[in-house]
């Protein structure tokens, strides 16, 4: 069965309790559920995970790198700042769809670069939740 790996980074597990303004009030929870159910229906099954330490990222996606799973990767603010997650993703050469919530080029110049991008496949941000599911469904057209 084909698996996908949806790994969140530093402080996402506080979505839906904190900054509702920018972030919306769906928690983590909800977006895994969300999810949950749409690998259901494709019969995909569907790992999610989250963590505040830049080296449990590090492994998750060597592990998911290294067995050719899709990787959909919310790197939260790692994202602008980790040259391990780049080496981890180059290195395992994964196929990482790089997300986030808000639009991070509509917001502070710090959060305009990304050291995923450039070893990602795609980039979706801006869409709230959708933008896992829209990862997710360019995950599934790809399988
Ligand atoms: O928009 C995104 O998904 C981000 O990856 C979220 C990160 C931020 O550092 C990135 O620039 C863009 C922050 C995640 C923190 O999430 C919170 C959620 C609720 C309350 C506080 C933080």
């Amino acid at each position: 069965m084909t698996v996908v790996h949806v790994l969140n980074g530093p402080n996402l597990n506080l979505l839906g309790k904190r900054e509702p303004v920018i972030y919306g009030s769906a928690t983590l929870d909800d977006v895994r559920a969300m999810l949950e159910e749409r690998c259901a229906a494709r019969g995909v099954s569907l790992v999610f995970r989250q963590s505040n330490h830049e080296g449990d990222l590090v492994t998750w996606v060597q592990e998911a790198g290294q067995s050719g799973a899709p990787i959909i990767l919310n790197a939260g603010a790692l994202t602008h700042t980790s040259i391990a997650l780049y080496d981890a993703i180059k290195g395992a050469n994964a196929s990482v769809i790089e997300v986030h919530l808000s639009n991070v080029h509509a917001r502070e110049s710090f959060r305009h670069h990304s050291y995923i991008s450039p070893v990602a496949r795609g980039v979706i941000a801006g869409f709230g939740p959708t933008s896992y599911l829209l990862a997710l469904e360019a995950v599934l057209e790809n399988i």
